[in-house]
């Protein structure tokens, strides 16, 4: 348990998922500083904190979803599934809480409400739900990129007598078992959910507003071999991982799609198909299927093909059947388009048959029908990014918002700062890497935290990015960003899933090696693009 009484810290961290948790670690153990992590959840994990729904799991393989930094926990830890669900990664960062000792530093069921820095005195300020106020020097929002709710609004909402859930605020009490539940919702979520909730609710109503490409998982179980090689190779896997793009443990393609036949083509995407993984299909297959509109284009077919091959009812399939290119992120399921053969599953498409509104009963679609539930499941997905940030009041240099500072959209340099934010990181901050996460989030907290010891061996006490800096990065965002062919599809990834919002480019598109090498030269060059500085009242008499 914390110190109750102490308030003023060198570093107040936000959020205990991965990125807060290691922040903690590095801080605290490494550099010696007092530190405070707050989080709002009654309890660490983050994103896997919230996710409790049926199956909720992750879709990177779990040999790398992982920290790398603690050895021995990688020699120790064991897993017996391709993937690893929600319980499991919960207890696996509970158990790095543990080895570390960073309980005695983290003070859940606290919400920041606000956080404003002092530039006379080069500190932050942060204000809780709970009344408490605290201080510090630096401050770090590990937020989390996923975490702010988008729960739309349907007319008649606050009518229905069954249960409504968010699947990222599911409740430990909720049993679908044996229930008529409708979702609502077809990404990463609500497909992982459609797979789970399929095999044990009496019937299932999928209101889907965008078809989904979605391929096989390949998850099952695996051998004890399996996990003794993973652990014999770790070095050469981390080195593998940090060097590739999207660092999820597979060799990316760098055959263009169209340099091969036909008949090649099929083979490797058929491959691929069996090996299992949606980042294996988007990037293992071939080098330009996310920008290339040819090769991208082969790759829908692909799985069109396979929609057509796998759903026994020729309606259903063809509303299953996406005609945007294949460009959000990639998902992967164990027998995602075969639950719709399922006689207890039915595929309400809204964009052909909106939501008109919801009743005591359930949900009445255009057609007058009314879709009788137990319980309405929003996987609607997320206000990504700087959705987190707008939940807090957050204040910089002159008293400005960072709302005010991001009116146009988010932005940051390299992902970790924004001008006029002095002696703010971020983690996971907009125009960060898209990749695995883990790996990312240890890249950039490392990297704060050779930042940090930086000031603190020199003496500086105000460490700011300058604008420059940041429009640059933005521009050098945006411009890969355009080359891609995410950026022709509306999803979070652009913020482009909450009415109201720009879209705005929020990733760093040329992959984790080409970041990491920025970072790297970053540092080398004294920090370009950061004053280290101390403020008049904190200079030296
Ligand atoms: P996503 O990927 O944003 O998916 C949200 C889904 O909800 C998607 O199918 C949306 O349709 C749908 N949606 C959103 N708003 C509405 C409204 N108002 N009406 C109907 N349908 C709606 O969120 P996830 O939680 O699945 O995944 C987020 C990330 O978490 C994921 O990528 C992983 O990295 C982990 P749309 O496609 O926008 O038409």
């Amino acid at each position: 348990m914390p110190d109750t009484k102490q308030t003023h810290f060198d570093a107040i961290v936000i959020g205990a998922g991965f990125a807060g948790l290691y922040m903690l670690h590095k801080l605290r153990n490494e550099l010696g500083l007092t530190v405070r992590l707050f989080d709002r959840a009654g309890g660490i994990g983050g994103t896997w904190h919230w996710n409790r729904y049926p199956g909720a799991m992750s879709d990177v393989d779990s040999y790398i979803y992982r920290y790398s930094f603690d050895k021995e926990l990688l020699q120790e830890w064991n897993w017996t599934t391709r993937y690893s669900p929600q319980r499991e990664i919960l207890a696996y960062l509970q158990t790095v809480v543990d080895r570390h000792d960073l309980a005695r530093d983290i003070q859940l069921g606290t919400s920041i409400e606000a956080a404003v820095f002092d530039e006379s005195r080069d500190r932050w300020t942060v204000t809780a739900d709970t009344g408490e106020t605290f201080t510090s020097r630096y401050l770090v929002t590990a937020l989390g990129p996923l975490s702010s709710r988008n729960f739309p609004d349907i007319k008649g909402r606050d009518t229905f007598q069954g249960r409504m859930v968010h699947t990222g605020a599911w409740p430990d009490d909720l049993d679908i078992e044996g229930k008529r539940v409708g979702v609502i919702g077809t990404g990463s979520t609500g497909t992982q959910f459609i797979c789970a909730a399929s095999k044990i609710t009496e019937h299932l109503t999928v209101f889907q507003r965008s078809a989904q490409y979605c391929v096989p998982s390949g998850h099952g179980p695996v051998s004890e071999e399996y996990v003794a090689e993973c652990r014999a190779n770790y070095d050469k896997i981390w080195e593998q991982a940090r060097a590739s793009q999207v660092a999820c443990g597979f060799e990316e393609s760098d055959i263009p799609a169209m340099s091969v036949s036909e008949e090649e083509r099929r083979r490797i995407f058929q491959e691929n198909w069996d090996k299992g993984n949606g980042f294996r299909f988007m990037f293992g297959t071939f080098s330009d299927i996310a920008t290339d509109p040819a090769a991208n284009e082969a790759a829908c077919e692909f799985i069109r093909s396979k929609i057509r091959e796998i759903v026994r009812d020729p309606e259903t399939a063809r509303k299953l059947m996406p005609t945007q290119p294949y460009a959000k992120r990639p998902i992967c399921n164990p027998d995602y388009y075969e639950s719709y053969n399922r006689d207890n599953v039915t595929l309400v498409s809204i964009k052909e048959n909106p939501i008109r509104e919801m009743t005591p009963k359930g949900v009445v679609t255009e057609d007058g029908v009314e879709h009788e539930l137990d319980v309405l499941v929003f996987a609607t997905g997320y206000d990504a990014v700087d959705g987190s940030y707008r939940q807090i009041d957050i204040r910089g240099r002159g008293g400005r918002t960072i709302q005010e500072h991001w009116d146009d959209g988010p932005t940051s340099y390299l992902g970790v700062a924004t001008h006029g934010f002095p002696n703010l990181f971020m983690v996971l901050g907009p125009n960060s890497a898209f990749s695995n996460l883990p790996p990312c989030i240890e890249t950039q907290v490392e990297w704060i935290t050779d930042l940090v010891r930086t000031a603190e061996e020199s003496g500086r006490t105000s460490i700011e990015t300058t604008g420059q800096a940041e429009e640059e990065w933005t521009r050098v965002c945006k411009e890969l960003a355009d080359y891609t062919i995410f950026s022709k599809v509306d999803s979070w990834i652009f913020g482009a899933n909450i009415p109201g919002k720009k879209n705005r480019v929020m990733f760093y598109f040329a992959g984790l090696a080409n970041y990491r090498q920025k970072l790297d030269e970053v540092a080398a060059a004294g920090y370009e693009g950061f004053v280290l500085d101390s403020s008049p009242s904190m200079a030296p008499a």
